[in-house]
């Protein structure tokens, strides 16, 4: 039964539907005016996807069609995605709406929809030939349930999933409680984790590959191309992570914080069931959200903790170079090639940065193994890695830049004054 109170919200956002009807629709995410019953969920990176309200129901649409996607600067490739984007706009609605989505589709192949951990009637499922028919190119379809539950869910074509997926068609589902318990996140993150195979100089990704992946990404990018979460020290932050990665799991670990799991796609986990962590394993095919209180200020890393995945293309299948002595290789080789240089000796760190400077060149349209200039050195990661900014004080939502360390805070050489009182022998 909705309350008074909630009756009342319903029939305003009823008069705001009738009232944009014919007006182009909202890009805000998808909250009714004077309906503060949730934090909208913020999609680093990506969108939420707008929405009409229609006699009470939510009328999504949804545009399946091919996209040139940016995975970070210097890498794009033509995938599939949805509404102009990769992955798919987030969804996003509270418990208990009725809500009607269109599948427009516009790409060359037959495709459908299914909505990952949502239960609904049989008949909206969207598994291809079992459920439904398939939507041909240029048609669309009709789906339409009621929200039963509250938590963090995906949509992702059912059809040629191996291709489909691989391409990219997928998104991420968020239902708001319709009478939230416990402490209102004041940040709520949502992140879709995904695998690709991209060759370095091709620009379509490889659907039939099954174990080498080599673009790892948080909402389809991969650092450096992932933008951070900015927080303020002491706010309870909520992290949802959805996963639907071809053939991997990922363990995602947040530096600087502990955190519980709250939720899966199965619903939430009770109080007295969670346990402290610093990383959650997120099965493919699965839903985990985190929860924490950002008492930390700082640049916190956040990231996959298989080394594989938060490297970028070309790190995975190079020869091991570490330990080998070029000796008078790169000189004499440097007489033929002028730019040349012997890589790997010392491992794959130095490759972003011999890029930067020029001393190597890659193939059009790829990017280093790893890594961007950070504040104090250059930073060795690439793939599934992004930034948690805590700071005491912040100006909007913005990005604050680079955290600055209290004076001594900071790891530093050390002196021969150190060694000496601490008896160390750095010799
Ligand atoms: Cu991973």
């Amino acid at each position: 039964m909705l309350s008074r109170r909630e009756a009342l919200l319903y029939s305003g956002g009823a008069m705001l539907g009738a009232s944009l009807a014919g007006a182009p629709a909202r890009t805000a995410p998808a909250q009714p005016p004077g309906d503060t019953r949730y934090r909208p969920v913020v999609t680093p990176n990506g969108a939420t996807l707008p929405y009409r309200l229609v006699d009470g129901v939510k009328v999504y649409h949804l545009i399946a069609e091919e996209v040139e996607h940016e995975f970070a600067s210097g890498l794009k490739a033509c995938c599939w995605g949805y509404n102009g984007r990769v992955h798919g706009p987030t969804i996003e609605a509270v418990e208990g709406d009725r809500v009607r989505v269109y599948v427009t589709n516009r790409l060359a192949a037959p495709t459908t929809v299914h909505w990952h951990g949502v239960v609904l009637p049989n008949g909206m499922d969207g598994v291809g030939g079992l459920n439904q028919a398939a939507i041909q190119p240029g048609e669309t379809f009709r789906y339409e349930w009621t929200f039963r539950q509250n938590g963090t869910f995906m949509y992702h074509s059912h059809h040629d999933e191996m291709t489909q997926m691989a391409m990219g068609l997928m998104g991420l589902i968020v239902v708001h409680p319709r009478r939230p318990t416990g402490r209102r996140p004041d940040r709520d993150f949502a992140f879709m984790l995904s695998q690709w195979s991209i060759r370095p100089g091709t620009s379509r990704p490889n659907p039939n590959e099954m174990s080498d992946f080599n673009v790892l990404t948080f909402n389809g990018r991969c650092f450096p191309g992932t933008e951070p979460m900015v927080v303020k020290t002491g706010e309870r932050v909520r992290i949802r992570l959805g996963n639907l990665s071809a053939m991997d799991h990922h363990p995602i670990h947040l530096h600087g914080h502990v955190f519980k799991t709250t939720e899966t796609d199965g619903g939430a986990i009770p109080e007295t069931a969670q346990w402290p962590e610093t990383t959650v394993l997120v099965p493919t095919g699965a839903t985990r959200t985190i929860e924490f209180t950002a008492d930390n200020p700082g640049d916190w890393a956040f990231h996959c903790h298989m080394t594989h995945h938060v490297m970028n293309q070309m790190g995975h299948d190079a020869p091991n170079m570490i330990g080998v002595d070029p000796g008078p290789l790169n000189k004499h080789m440097a007489s033929l090639l002028p730019r040349y240089m012997t890589m790997g000796a010392e491992g794959m760190g130095e490759m972003g940065r011999h890029l930067e400077m020029g001393h190597m060149a890659i193939p059009e349209n790829s990017i280093p193994m790893v890594g961007a200039d950070g504040p104090y050195d250059y930073i060795t990661m690439g793939g599934m890695f992004t930034i948690l900014k805590v700071r005491d004080a912040l100006t909007g939502d913005e990005d604050p830049g680079w955290y600055e360390l209290p004076e001594g805070t900071q790891a530093r050489r050390a002196g021969a004054h150190d060694l000496q009182r601490d008896g160390i022998d750095a010799s």
